[in-house]
């Protein structure tokens, strides 16, 4: 295979970054995004914050009353997610980089694999101005910095990019991969879990350098051949997954009509257990994962309302979807006086399993 050259572009503190564009006071401002469950004004916890926040330890995941308790005696700004207004700005940005690549692999809200190979020529000399450019281009655009990971491969390019954030441009040329990967821990690989990394710790492996010069055979024999050689090739920075456009549908939804006009929660849910009982289906057919759950209804005004909450982590099951519409739901109806005539449900922000099957096994072929 021709030497290739792909970038891995990965938007700063994402989330808290949209809202500073639209409000630029913020700036100054530890600014904390919140999913706010709704069971209490308090509850909930934090899908991102700005770089100032992050001083004081605040971080995605955590409860949002121990990131005010943290905060505590600052001026924090604390935001409900405003999805919609995120997928814009994302979707403006791609556009541009898109322009910039051969072909583009969109992985999240925030992140995108771009092969530019023919487009720099194969050079990393040029990759590196090649990059500015691009990051000049979206700032003066959309007004949102990136950072930016370039490297011979998928794997390579996401490390680097992870490597010095926020405004980062990390160039890893394919002789030093290797000695780059070598001193992470191994759970940085991609497929590398809990349960792996302490079976590898077990085997006195703890880097991905003592990874990469563990014998092959008996990684086989411990982890299966797909596997063995998946974490064999990654570890000594062999990746020949392509830079793949995805295409696909960015959510999946379905909407019914209630048999009457109602208020009744569980009349409701009925209705959209049916609804959600398909989607998922569609779902493991795509073998997706969602990261957003939302409620679409038509109250018996003939206006539409919708309500959305983004999981802490990307889900897959169906019990997952009916808990999250149940609970949109349930805080809607104690909201309103009006009956609902229409239901839907609508379930976004995918991503695939990963290491993949499928991947994992064109992988072995390939390498
Ligand atoms: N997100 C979330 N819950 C999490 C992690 C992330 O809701 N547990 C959302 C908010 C982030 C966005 O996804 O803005 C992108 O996630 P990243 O992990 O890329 O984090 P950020 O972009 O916020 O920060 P960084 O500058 O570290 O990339
Ligand atoms: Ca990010
Ligand atoms: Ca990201």
């Amino acid at each position: 295979m021709q030497n290739r050259i792909v970038m891995l572009v990965d938007f700063d503190y994402f989330f808290a970054q949209c809202e500073e564009l639209r409000n630029p006071t913020l700036k100054d401002n530890p600014v904390v995004i919140g999913v706010y469950s709704g069971r209490t004004e308090e509850s909930g916890a934090v899908s991102t914050s700005n770089y100032i926040a992050r001083k004081y330890t605040v971080k995605s995941g955590m409860p949002l009353f121990l990131a005010k308790r943290k905060l505590e005696g600052t001026d924090a700004v604390f935001l409900p997610v405003d999805h919609e207004y995120y997928e814009q700005i994302s979707y403006r940005i791609m556009q541009i980089l898109r322009g910039y690549a051969s072909s583009l692999e969109q992985v999240s809200i925030d992140e995108a694999y771009l092969d530019v190979t023919e487009q720099v020529q194969g050079s990393f000399e040029k990759a590196k101005d090649y990059a500015q450019k691009m990051k000049n281009e979206v700032t003066e655009q959309v007004g949102i910095s990136f950072s930016v990971g370039v490297g011979p491969n998928k794997l390579v390019a996401k490390i680097a990019c992870d490597s010095q954030k926020p405004n980062g441009l990390t160039i890893v040329k394919p002789e030093e991969a290797k000695t780059f990967l070598a001193p992470l821990p191994v759970d940085r690989l991609l497929g590398v879990g809990k349960k792996t990394s302490a079976k590898m710790d077990s085997l006195g492996i703890k880097t991905v350098g003592d990874l990469a010069s563990y014998n092959v055979q008996k990684l086989i024999d411990i982890f299966g051949r797909i596997l063995g050689v998946y974490f064999h090739n990654a570890a000594n920075a062999v990746d020949n997954e392509p830079v793949q456009e995805q295409g696909e549908a960015e959510s999946i939804s379905r909407i019914g009509t209630l048999k009457q006009d109602t208020k009744d929660l569980a009349f409701i849910l009925q209705k959209t257990d049916e609804l959600t009982d398909d989607i998922s289906k569609e779902l493991a057919e795509k073998n997706l994962s969602f990261k957003q759950v939302a409620i679409y209804l038509v109250l018996t005004d003939l206006s539409s309302k919708s309500r959305s909450i983004t999981l802490e982590q990307p889900a897959k099951d169906k019990e997952t979807i009916k808990k999250n519409v149940k609970e949109l739901f349930g805080k809607f109806l104690s909201e309103t006086q009006l009956e609902v005539r229409r239901v839907g449900v609508k379930v976004s922000g995918f991503s695939r399993e990963e290491p993949r099957q499928k991947q994992l096994t064109s992988f072995f072929q390939t390498s």
